[in-house]
């Protein structure tokens, strides 16, 4: 767009989660001609996030940073204990901040893409500065739709959540079994659960929302979003995914994977915020050796990274650790995720179920073993397993409900490994992902190119 470069500034909210798919934003907003400025919450929650935002300013010498200095965080309370949602809070409480820096930008503002989870800030500040504001959900079409339907589930029959039917109905989906919703949500009174419900509310005055999706993984949600039946009130739904990786150094481990041989690896990680109890460790731990396959696991025992000090030894055992050395590879510590689930060896992904975890095996069509432990996740998999991308025990309840044997988890990897139907479905899956989001005509970048080229108008 010579001589009139659309200026997009991006806006994430805390954690890897909902850092990572604004990175991916920017690099390929900044790929398609677009002045890029990105917002830095600091400080930060974790230390992934401040050592990702660093690399990433390095790779990317011309996208702007521009450094939101927010007020302290409030200390933990009976209603908000969680790190990240603490995070969001003081993100809200510091918003009038924002204001002159935004003002301040030059060349000025074309479009702000913002959080989803944080629209209740941003949009209303976006629309008293005239500048058009696109919500950039981080999650799955249909959690999406569960979450924007939210403020109805509650106000309009409440009998809908806990009463005597054993789904939530939303217009225009398939219905929800109540056992996928999280359990927060019953609780209106938690601040993750009246957060959500705000900022749910203000989604209608958003021009656009941008979804890290694609046609033909959704199509029946999408099309329900854009159509009118899950909300009248609600903008032009764009599904603009899977986001393309940006620029990020060689990972580790990834000489290892070299080494074995195609479709054999389980690679495990159950996210950048998610941690199992030593317990569950244990067995999970117990399962990999039982299920006879090589692995690259990723282990955390604590929610934020700066707190996650406990040895591996100590967590697994030295004897473990020992009889697995030849067959497995234990990180405590980050690992380039995209760039594994990209490389052959991998032949299966036991998965949170993480949003962007599930674009990057949809993208690289790998099978995902589903285990989803909280929040989003549980509807996540019910996309992943309807998609075909994955299968999920259901009976592994949330993480934290009960401790699943090993025995049992075993059986469930060799189960997804030697699965030819699920491997060639997610193949499938893959080559659908690539045409989405690589080819000229492929729907996310239509999609990509329309909104770029409306703010070039
Ligand atoms: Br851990 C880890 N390397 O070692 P999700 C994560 N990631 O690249 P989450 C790595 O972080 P929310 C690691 O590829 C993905 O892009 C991973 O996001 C990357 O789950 C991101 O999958 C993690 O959405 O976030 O972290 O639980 O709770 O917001 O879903």
């Amino acid at each position: 767009f010579p001589g009139k470069s659309p200026h997009v500034a991006l806006f994430p909210g805390a954690g890897m989660g909902h850092l990572t798919p604004f990175l991916r934003l920017a690099a390929m907003l900044s790929s398609r001609g677009c002045l890029v400025t990105l917002i830095t919450v600091k400080p930060t929650v974790s230390v992934a996030e401040s050592t990702h935002i660093s690399t990433f300013f390095s790779t990317y010498p011309h996208i702007n940073r521009l450094d939101f200095e927010i007020l302290p965080c409030n200390p933990p309370n009976s209603t908000n204990t969680d790190p990240f949602f603490i995070q969001f809070e003081a993100i809200s409480r510091s918003v009038h901040l924002l204001k002159p820096l935004l003002l301040s930008s030059s060349p000025p503002l074309s479009a702000i893409f913002s959080d989803f989870v944080g629209s209740v800030t941003v949009t209303p500040l976006a629309e008293h500065l005239s500048i058009p504001n696109y919500v950039v959900s981080t999650t799955s079409a249909r959690f999406s739709s569960l979450f924007s339907y939210l403020p109805f589930l509650f106000s309009e029959n409440s009998a809908k959540f806990g009463g005597s039917d054993n789904d939530v109905q939303i217009p225009g989906l398939s219905p929800l079994p109540l056992s996928t919703i999280p359990p927060p949500f019953f609780n209106p009174t938690l601040f993750f659960t009246s957060f959500a419900i705000s900022n749910a509310q203000i989604l209608p005055k958003a021009k656009g929302i941008l979804l890290n999706t694609f046609d033909r993984f959704e199509p029946d949600t999408i099309a329900a979003l854009n159509n009118g039946s899950v909300l009248s009130s609600l903008p032009p739904v764009l599904p603009i995914g899977p986001f393309e990786p940006y620029k990020f150094k060689k990972g580790d481990y990834l000489s290892w994977v070299d080494d074995q041989s195609v479709g054999s690896v389980v690679y495990v990680s159950f996210g950048s915020r998610t941690a199992m109890s030593k317990d569950q460790i244990r067995e999970l731990g117990d399962g990999l050796e039982r299920s006879g396959c090589p692995f690259l696991w990723v282990l955390k025992s604590s929610k934020v990274d700066k707190e996650d000090n406990e040895e591996i030894e100590d967590l697994l055992g030295n004897s473990f650790l020992e009889r697995t050395k030849n067959r497995g590879i234990i990180v405590k510590g980050w690992v380039n995720q995209e760039q594994i689930l990209a490389h052959p060896a991998i032949g299966g992904f036991i998965s949170h179920c993480g949003w962007n975890s599930v674009m990057e095996a949809a993208r690289h069509g790998v099978p995902v073993l589903a285990w989803p432990l909280h929040g989003d996740q549980r509807v996540n998999a019910e996309v992943v397993e309807n998609a075909g991308l994955g299968m999920w025990v259901r009976d592994w309840g949330w993480g934290g409900e009960k401790v699943v044997k090993g025995e049992e988890i075993g059986e469930k990897v060799r189960e997804m490994m030697s699965d030819e139907k699920l491997r060639n479905k997610a193949m499938e899956v893959g080559e659908e992902a690539r045409k989405a989001c690589q080819d000229a005509n492929g729907s996310s970048v239509k999609a990509l190119m329309g909104i770029i080229e409306t703010l070039t108008l």
